[in-house]
């Protein structure tokens, strides 16, 4: 039963008006914030479920430019394009997860879904067709973070399970630059590193759904502090079928293929 995963009352995804609200939230804002979305005894459920598969989490210390794209060489190393930042990020896939989890069942519900279409205005969403990229929970211990990135996919779904003692905060610009027209706003974002931007952040607490446009957003989360660790969950949808993530993002990422 999907009432079991969602709190109705807080969140009525079933709703015409409520998901109406959500969609102009998200054209103006560029994120939809809903806290309690999952039930009280869902988030500790999926916390233990979590935890007891940590210890099959990939952890890469990785390096990356903001816009995760390989490097340009006729730029030179220190140009913003280049700039290499570093991010530390575990995390286990959708095959890792058990398929009685309520999070595949949230993320398989039709209602669900139907709510996701109309609130970032696509017809229909699937799940990648590679066994890895469509769920995935994310585990970052102390001083473990994830640095300013702007995402390849146009929008993302998080879940917070549980939040660090303090850190762990999801800062970002919203719009600094515009992925369709290919602009990359290279002054913007050397501002943004530079901490010369006011920057933004999302209040988070466990139980709470996001649903942000990262591709245009540049965003980041701070170095978990103290000896609790973020637990976070990803949901990942596709507007066509049949797509897989990159080969080269799942070995970044995931640390194989399937
Ligand atoms: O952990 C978060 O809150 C955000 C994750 C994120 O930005 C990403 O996976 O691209
Ligand atoms: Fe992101």
């Amino acid at each position: 039963m999907l009432e079991d995963v969602i709190n109705f009352t807080e969140a009525p995804i079933d709703e015409a008006k409520f998901t109406e609200e959500c969609r102009k939230e998200l054209e103006q804002k560029g994120v939809v914030t809903l806290h309690n979305f999952l039930k009280p005894e869902t988030v500790k459920e999926l916390v233990r479920e979590a935890k007891s598969h940590s210890d099959l989490a990939y952890f890469t210390d990785s390096t990356h430019n903001v816009y995760l794209t390989p490097k340009n060489e006729a730029l030179s190393p220190d140009h913003v394009f280049n700039r290499q930042l570093t991010s530390s990020k575990g995390c286990i896939t959708t095959d890792q997860i058990p398929e009685a989890s309520k999070l595949k069942k949230l993320y398989f519900s039709d209602i669900f879904k139907k709510f996701i279409c109309k609130v970032v205005e696509e017809t229909d969403l699937y799940e990648y067709a590679d066994p890895l990229s469509s769920i995935n929970v994310h585990y970052a211990a102390k001083g473990q973070e994830l640095n300013w990135h702007f995402d390849n996919s146009k929008f993302a779904i998080t879940l917070l399970l549980q939040a660090p003692e303090s850190g762990g905060h999801f800062e970002y610009v919203s719009n600094l630059r515009n992925a369709e027209k290919n602009e990359m706003n290279f002054d913007g974002v050397e501002a943004v590193l530079k901490e010369k931007t006011k920057i933004n952040r999302l209040d988070t607490r466990p139980g709470t759904l996001i649903l942000f446009r990262g591709q245009n957003s540049i965003h980041r989360v701070t170095p978990t502090e103290g000896g609790k660790e973020r637990i976070l969950v990803v949901l990942a949808y596709n507007s066509k079928p049949g797509i897989s993530l990159s080969e080269e993002a799942r070995m970044t990422f995931f640390g194989r293929l399937q």
